[in-house]
């Protein structure tokens, strides 16, 4: 059931292997709050693209809203602590992203969450990942995207438009840190334009969601 890239529409080659994180360019939000940028961190995406949509146990959900039960905009799968990845690559991403961040954030990445977005009308609504020590404490949560592009759009809590629209392209990767979750909130925006589809692969430290 899984949406296909079509052809070699990435046209990205066979090698997939991750880029050294000293690239990453880091832009101040204010409050605390900041985002790190890495376009093209992992190259040769395609495969990765192809087996994350076949092999994935994805799962839809149903929340409430007002009066009705609805789909969530997205197919979703979780990877807790401990609980192997669905692919080599993800771990080797999660544990350069501890090497890396470690002085800052002084303890590792330990979950992976995954979203699955079918096409420009699968979404996710404003919020901050504010479960857990997150409503309190600054942390970090770092966002692989293969796929499609779409908007990661950011705006200060509380309401109001979009601040900033980070266009997450196939093999980016993208950093939320400092205050970010509780100061800031995100969102994936949908699309009215033609697009296909994505995958976003977000490593979190224990004890938040
Ligand atoms: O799709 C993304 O990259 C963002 C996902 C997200 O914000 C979430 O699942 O909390």
């Amino acid at each position: 059931m899984h949406a296909s890239l079509q052809g070699s529409l990435f046209d990205q080659g066979d090698d997939m292997r991750l880029g050294p994180l000293a690239g990453v360019r880091r832009t101040e939000l204010g409050a605390g709050a900041w985002v790190d940028l890495l376009p093209g961190w992992l190259s040769g995406a395609d495969a990765l693209y192809e087996e994350l949509a076949a092999g994935v146990p994805w799962r839809g959900e149903r929340r409430r809203m007002y009066e009705r039960e609805v789909d969530v905009p997205r197919l979703l799968a979780h990877y807790g602590e401990g609980a192997p990845l669905p692919h080599p690559v993800l771990t080797e991403a999660r544990d350069a992203l501890s090497r890396h961040y470690a002085p800052e954030l002084g303890e590792p990445f330990v979950t992976a969450g995954l979203c699955f977005y079918r096409d420009g009308r699968d979404s996710v609504a404003w919020h901050g990942d504010r479960n857990g020590r997150s409503a309190r404490e600054d942390t970090m949560v770092a966002i692989l995207s293969v796929g499609d592009p779409r908007d990661l759009a950011l705006r200060p809590r509380g309401g109001g438009p979009a601040v900033l629209r980070l266009p997450l392209g196939h093999g980016d990767l993208v950093v939320m840190g400092g205050s970010c979750q509780r100061t800031w909130e995100h969102a994936v925006p949908k699309s009215a334009r033609a697009v296909g589809p994505r995958i976003s692969v977000q490593y979190r430290t224990r004890g938040v969601s």
